[in-house]
């Protein structure tokens, strides 16, 4: 299995409950090499471009508000299997469906407030990657 990259977001709601510490842990303790991250906070537009796959559906108004609510980490993560390995990890879209022990079972509250984001495919992980870091940003 080659050594590849994802890209992840601990969303407001996790990092308003304290919990940057313990989910960056979780990441590290599962074999996961941090190799570039910045905390910041997403406009309409950052967070509209960002989700614009969702744009038609009901619940995208929703999402962009709770994105924009407060600040975020955004991270590039190396490991071998990146993006499959993460989202097991993270667990479901549905903390309430989430495996136990898995950081949305663990963190989340919610659909919406789901704690952390985790790119769906090596295309996707080299775009979102792209969108919030430059070549000087990342190791
Ligand atoms: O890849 P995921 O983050 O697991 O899920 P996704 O790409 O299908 O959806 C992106 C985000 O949109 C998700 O993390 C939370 C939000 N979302 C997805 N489905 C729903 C939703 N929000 C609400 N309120 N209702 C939904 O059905």
């Amino acid at each position: 299995m080659a050594t590849n990259r994802t890209f992840t977001m601990i969303k407001p709601d996790a990092v308003a409950n304290g919990h940057i510490g313990a989910i960056l842990n979780d990441i590290i303790a599962g074999g996961f090499k941090i190799v570039a991250m910045k905390y910041i906070q997403l406009n309409e537009e950052t967070a509209g471009n960002f989700y614009g796959v969702h744009r038609e559906r009901p619940f995208y108004g929703e999402l962009v508000r709770f994105m924009t609510s407060g600040p975020i980490v955004a991270a590039i993560l190396e490991k071998e299997n990146a993006v499959e390995d993460f989202r097991t990890l993270i667990g479901a879209t549905d903390p309430s469906k989430a495996v136990e022990g898995t950081i949305r079972n663990k963190y989340a509250k919610s659909i919406d407030a789901n704690a952390v984001h985790g790119s769906d495919s090596d295309e996707n992980a080299a775009i979102e990657g792209n969108f919030f870091f430059s070549m000087f940003e990342r190791f």
